[in-house]
């Protein structure tokens, strides 16, 4: 290459920028990363230095995705997904026989739903405070609702509404959380069947739904479960009432107007026709009164499922209306029960609606009309407390620990308005990027919140980020409010759908295993009957079916081989026999598009048809340990009848000097196992459970080398190198792994500050 005069000055410019970023004071990276002030605040706000942990865990809807996304406040680092509605292979989700049967609950009429539309998840209350136990979420295009264990963070449960088309107001839990809300959203026929759009008035309804949740059990209960028929008016989203207002849930809906569209007919469209009036309806039940004329018999069966109608809810007196804002699009009940926020969306109000002042309408039947199906009208004026303008498209609303404070998402104007609901008066704008719609406080819908931060749910992301093409991700903006004004502190962008609704809970409240108890099915929670124990691991053949039942541990799975025939029904159960926090293994056989994520202590199993002839391997798919790759085996799929010709063993050549040496190595390694022990137990080790645990695991793994270093010396004493090295290579293998967890332990114990007591 010539070097000319350009090149030089380039190749220095290149030396002097690669200097500078070399610069280690705070000074100098301010100056060469072109930081302001309070760029490096926000930084210095959100940054959680490596190996600490978020004060507090988001569980955010996935969108289209139909999974939930866990990450961390204030660093906004992803943790998981939590696959619900959609497979997700890493987990095994759809991929291992356990999980497939939670996504065949979902089908709808019979048929597989492989994806979901979630919006709103929920963490379950005790008193109206979250406990952290279990997570709710709902599927707007396929009427579902899921139950998430928060024991281990996978999907237990899938349920879907007999009665909907599609909804949207769900999930949302009641204070104790007896039942889980869902409303319908579209207005259709609730039977299954075809009704023409003239109908509509008459035969097509909404509805909300109460599911009952038990909560021994961690499960729906479908049949003690109940809707309210309610007239066709789009009803939106709900929430339950708390303290004062127990026992009372409210909806909001936005097409009241009751049009069906039709452009194609020369109609107005949907959008004309659904927002011709200045109000819709906000509806007010009581639904634990409605709960027991259920038990009274007064509901109706349609597709089986409980369905309370109109007009008996209106005679019992548990069903009423009240006039609010065009195109509502949110429905909060305040921390302390005594209020209902509903924003319209078509309008720059938002309104404050006192539970008070609507029972007081209620008892003295001060009613300002009917609709057309006879629900009781309260007047607007009766109900209201406040009204408030806030700005263009106010959506949702989220409260503060300080009192009386709310936030409410404002989305024309791509704001935060901050606004005291007690005075009526906002206190504060920011604005964000771009056209907010939920927007979530920590614990933020419970009746105590937990202030601090707020993440403001934005559905585009126009220029925020690194262009990817023309689907940009979504973005997720954490604001500071712990001060009078608001300020912004960082952009997150999220690339897995549109994540309407988040919850967010405080970090120390969730209480996650790190291992199962041997042979659990996780999705039932119950003993696996495909679980088996080290050493019993066998394969059962029968006519046209193999069932194999297996075992995981580093760096094997037992067995190393499964020949089959062609044509059989092949189960493959195994269970991780590891007790380590973080030793998953995976399983997956080429080419049968089956997975499973086999953490500790669970029982997985796999099925497939040995429909083609072949060799297949199989693996863990986990880098599990420094012999992965070795967890390997084989899966033979021979013809039908095939008749094996003798043939000889294979061969190595192996000799004295080969075991003499590894067997060296294996005295050389229990040395350091003997000193690691020792200093462990020099110490108030049984102070640490993490501790005590891996103490627990290494002594596991020592346990299981024992019949190897036997058989090690067995076939030494009939001289037969070859066997006695690879045995003594077998008892390495887990002394390796148990000085590999006590040197971690010994780590821990170091860093951690234990004492020496002996
Ligand atoms: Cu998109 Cu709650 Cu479904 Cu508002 S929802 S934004
Ligand atoms: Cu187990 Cu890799």
């Amino acid at each position: 290459m010539k070097l000319d005069g350009r090149t030089l000055v380039a190749a220095g410019l290149a030396f002097v920028a690669a200097d500078a970023l070399a610069a280690d004071t705070l000074q100098d990276v301010i100056k060469q990363r072109g930081l302001t002030q309070q760029d490096v605040l926000s930084a210095a706000k959100t940054y959680v230095p490596t190996g600490k942990r978020d004060e507090f865990i988001t569980f955010s809807s996935g969108g289209q995705s139909g999974s939930v996304i866990v990450y961390g406040v204030p660093s906004m680092r992803i943790l998981k997904y939590i696959a619900v509605f959609t497979p997700e292979p890493w987990q095994g989700y759809g991929f291992d026989e356990e999980s497939k049967k939670v996504l065949k609950d979902g089908n709808i009429a019979g048929r597989e739903i492989t994806w979901g539309d979630t919006h709103h998840p929920a963490i379950s209350e005790t008193n109206g405070a979250y406990d952290g136990q279990f997570l709710f979420i709902n599927d707007k295009a396929n009427p579902r609702i899921a139950v998430i264990d928060l024991r281990d963070f996978e999907t237990k449960q899938i349920i879907t509404n007999p009665v909907y088309k599609n909804e949207h107001g769900g999930a949302f839990v009641t204070p104790n959380t007896d039942w889980v809300i869902e409303a319908a959203q579209y207005a259709a026929p609730l039977e299954n069947g075809y009704f023409p759009l003239e109908q509509f008035n008459e035969k097509y309804r909404g509805g909300v739904t109460y599911w009952k949740f038990d909560r021994a059990k961690g499960r729906i209960v479908g049949d003690q479960s109940f809707s309210f028929e309610l007239p066709p008016y789009s009803q939106d989203l709900s929430d339950a009432g708390k303290g004062p207002s127990d026992g009372w849930a409210f909806t909001n809906s936005f097409c009241s107007e009751r049009y069906v569209g039709g452009i194609e007919l020369g109609r107005p469209p949907f959008e004309a026709g659904c927002s011709a009036k200045d109000t819709d309806f906000l509806h007010v039940m009581n639904y634990k009164k409605a709960a027991e004329l259920v038990k009274a018999g007064k509901a109706k069966k349609i597709n089986g499922h409980n369905v309370l109608p109109m007009d008996v809810a209106v005679k019992e007196g548990v069903l009423f209306l009240v006039p609010e804002p065009k195109s509502p699009h949110g429905c909060d009940v305040t921390p302390d029960g005594k209020s209902i926020i509903v924003s319209g969306k078509l309008d720059t109000h938002t309104m404050v609606y006192s539970f008070e002042k609507i029972q007081a309408a209620i008892k003295a039947g001060k009613f300002e009309g009917k609709d057309p199906y006879g629900i009781p009208i309260i007047s607007m004026k009766d109900a209201l407390d406040k009204m408030v303008e806030i700005g263009l498209g106010p959506l949702h609303t989220q409260f503060d620990s300080k009192p009386c404070t709310a936030y409410t998402s404002v989305y024309v104007d791509s704001q935060v308005a901050k606004w005291d609901y007690c005075q009526g008066k906002v206190l504060d704008k920011l604005s964000v990027h771009y056209n907010i719609g939920h927007l979530m406080t920590m614990e933020g819908d419970s009746v105590n919140p937990k202030g601090h931060y707020l993440v403001a749910l934005n559905k585009l992301a126009i220029d925020r980020f690194n262009p990817v093409g023309p689907l940009h991700p979504q973005n997720h903006q954490l604001i500071d409010i712990s001060g009078d004004k608001m300020q912004l502190l960082y952009d997150m962008p999220l690339p897995l759908g549109e994540p309407h609704y988040a919850v967010a809970i405080k970090a120390d409240m969730l209480k996650p295993g790190v291992r199962y108890k041997v042979g659990t099915n996780s999705r039932t929670d119950e003993k696996h009957p495909g679980m088996v124990r080290a050493g019993e691991e066998k394969i059962v053949r029968s006519p046209g079916k193999v069932e194999v039942f297996g075992t995981l541990i580093r760096s094997h799975i037992t067995p190393e081989i499964i020949e089959v025939e062609k044509g059989d029904e092949v189960t493959i159960n195994l269970t991780n026999l590891e007790r380590a926090e973080d030793e998953t293994h995976g399983f997956t056989i080429s080419g049968m598009n089956v997975h499973a994520s086999v953490e500790p202590g669970k029982t997985v199993s796999v099925k497939l048809k040995a429909d083609r002839e072949g060799v297949f391997p199989y693996y863990c798919t986990e880098f599990c340990s420094a012999l992965h790759l070795e967890m390997q085996g084989y899966f033979l799929v021979k013809p039908k009848g095939y008749k094996a010709a003798a043939a000889a063993a294979q061969k190595a050549d192996y000799t004295q000097a080969d075991y003499e040496k590894q067997k060296k190595t294996c005295i050389d390694t229990q040395a350091v196992i003997d000193s690691v022990v020792g200093y462990i137990t020099s110490t108030n080790f049984k102070d640490f459970p993490e501790v005590v645990a891996m103490v627990e695991d290494a002594t596991e793994q020592l346990k299981a080398a024992e019949p190897y270093k036997a058989k090690m010396e067995e076939a030494a004493k009939k001289q037969d190198w070859q066997n006695a090295t690879l045995w003594a290579g077998q008892w390495w293998q887990y002394q390796v792994k148990a000085a590999d967890i006590g040197l971690r332990a010994k780590t821990y114990l170091e860093q951690n500050g234990a004492k020496k007591v002996k």
